[in-house]
């Protein structure tokens, strides 16, 4: 099949997993022929069974393979391809890859190196943010170089205040201080901390939101000008910064401020000059919104603002990363129903501790409304190597509660044995007073779930 002559003539996906899979589906639905690298412990994944062609970049170790910069040039290069998709993780947000992506005349499908690389320094991304008009949690103005500087700050902003890691993001390197006393410790802690993680001990200091939601804004622009936001999603329910369960539309959020966070979003990514998929993140409590952070990649929960707006978001990152126009205005986006994400991990549901190994039965649900975007099939082994996400089962209804029966009904039919999935805890969480409530903070799970579970 042909496709546009202004459209790129091969695709290196430089992942695996869920989402090699999806930018692969995605490259295909577009007539592109697609390259997939993968390591050693990958020879029998599914990116590599339905790509085009793929080209074995090394061994397990993601540091010789997945995240070798070398050997994914080598293989663009070799193979042809004329643009690199990222996916999610590894050199997603890797600046300097993007940089060399782009030195070698090939096309980084995604933001430019610079906004990569201001969003990737906290410090840099909130004064970024604040320039553009969105909300911060009251904070430092900047970094803070020492104890009195903290001291000084933490008084004027009130107490208590979470000592974040410039690097950071993700949940790593950050302390939190009640009260005055507490401060040197959590001071010093989270600059040796984010010294070790990072190699950078640059340190911000935020009031402290004892009981926020975290809702995200997906926003998208093109290289001409045009920007649109696409709703956003609830992502609170997590464990350990892993997001478990994700909604989109917010439970919580009415009509109207549904419409002031989009607007302010697109607003903010217009200003920035920004280009292609974006995820702009806040903590929300007490009717408000604050910006932490901004995600310059395609997130793992995209699919559930797939199923609210009818748009597939891969096959659009690529047609504007190729140059297109976004052909669609803001007033077109319509968005219809209530999608959830429940990410299915092979990991035990009460101890979360990972089990790998081979899939005998796979007997993923069906039926209206379910969509199954899964990298594992019967006989595939599990391998120890790589994060734990097998599958994400994403359930579409026409409103919130038809959404949350139908995943009901989707996990009950969902088989995957022997190994341990988290099918046992979405089965539980699902039909939890609270989550059918949507009352639930970014503490929820970890503090009442799985502490009365
Ligand atoms: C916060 C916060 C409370 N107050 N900032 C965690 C990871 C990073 N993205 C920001 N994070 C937080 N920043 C202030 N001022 C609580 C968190 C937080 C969190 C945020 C989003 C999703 C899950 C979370 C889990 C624990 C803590």
């Amino acid at each position: 099949m042909r496709n546009d002559n202004r459209m790129f003539k091969k695709i290196l996906i430089a992942n695996r997993g869920d989402v090699a899979l999806r930018v692969l589906r995605a490259s295909r639905d577009l007539g592109i022929p697609t390259v997939s690298v993968h390591s050693t412990a990958d020879n029998d994944a599914m990116h590599v069974k339905l790509a085009d062609e793929s080209v074995c970049i090394g061994p397990p170790k993601s540091s010789e393979s997945y995240l070798n910069v070398q050997a994914l040039i080598s293989a663009a290069l070799v193979t042809g391809a004329d643009a690199i998709h990222p996916g999610v993780g590894f050199l997603s947000e890797n600046a300097d890859f993007a940089e060399i992506v782009n030195a070698h005349a090939i096309t980084f499908i995604g933001p430019s190196p610079e906004h990569i690389r201001t969003m990737g320094d906290k410090v840099a991304a909130k004064q970024a943010a604040k320039n553009v008009g969105l909300p911060l949690v009251p904070g430092s103005n900047g970094e803070v170089k020492n104890l009195t500087d903290a001291e000084k700050e933490a008084d004027r902003i009130g107490y208590p205040v979470i000592i974040k890691a410039a690097s950071g993001g993700g949940g790593r390197g950050m302390k939190v201080a009640a009260t005055k006393k507490e401060l040197s410790e959590a001071f010093s802690s989270a600059r040796s901390e984010a010294k070790a993680a990072f190699g950078d001990d640059k340190v911000y200091l935020e009031k402290y939101l004892t009981n926020p939601r975290h809702i995200e804004v997906q926003v998208f622009a093109d290289a001409h000008g045009n920007v649109v936001h696409l709703g956003e999603r609830e992502c609170s329910i997590q464990r350990r910064h892993q997001k478990l369960f994700e909604e989109c539309p917010s439970p919580i959020l009415s009509s109207e401020q549904r419409k002031r966070i989009g607007e302010l979003s697109s607003q903010a990514t217009k200003k920035l000059g920004y280009l292609g998929l974006g995820t702009i993140e806040y903590l929300y409590e007490n009717d408000e919104f604050f910006f932490i952070e901004m995600n310059t990649r395609l997130q793992v929960e995209h699919p559930i603002t797939e199923m609210v707006t009818g748009l597939d978001l891969v096959c659009e990152q690529i047609k504007i990363a190729s140059g297109a126009k976004l052909n669609f205005e803001q007033q077109e986006i319509l968005f219809k129903g209530h999608a959830i994400e429940c990410r299915i991990n092979a990991e035990n549901s009460s101890t979360f501790l990972p089990s790998p190994g081979k899939i005998d039965t796979f007997h993923p649900p069906g039926g209206p409304g379910v969509r199954i975007d899964a990298i594992v099939y019967q006989g595939y082994k599990v391998s120890p190597f790589y994060d734990s996400l097998i599958s994400k089962l994403i359930v579409y209804g026409k409103d919130r509660e038809t959404c949350l029966l139908r995943t009901q009904r989707a996990l009950e039919e969902f088989i995957i044995e022997p190994i341990d999935t988290s099918i046992e805890l979405h089965k539980k969480l699902v039909c939890h007073k609270d989550v059918m409530s949507g009352n639930y903070s970014i503490k929820w799970l970890e503090e009442t779930f799985l502490q009365n579970t």
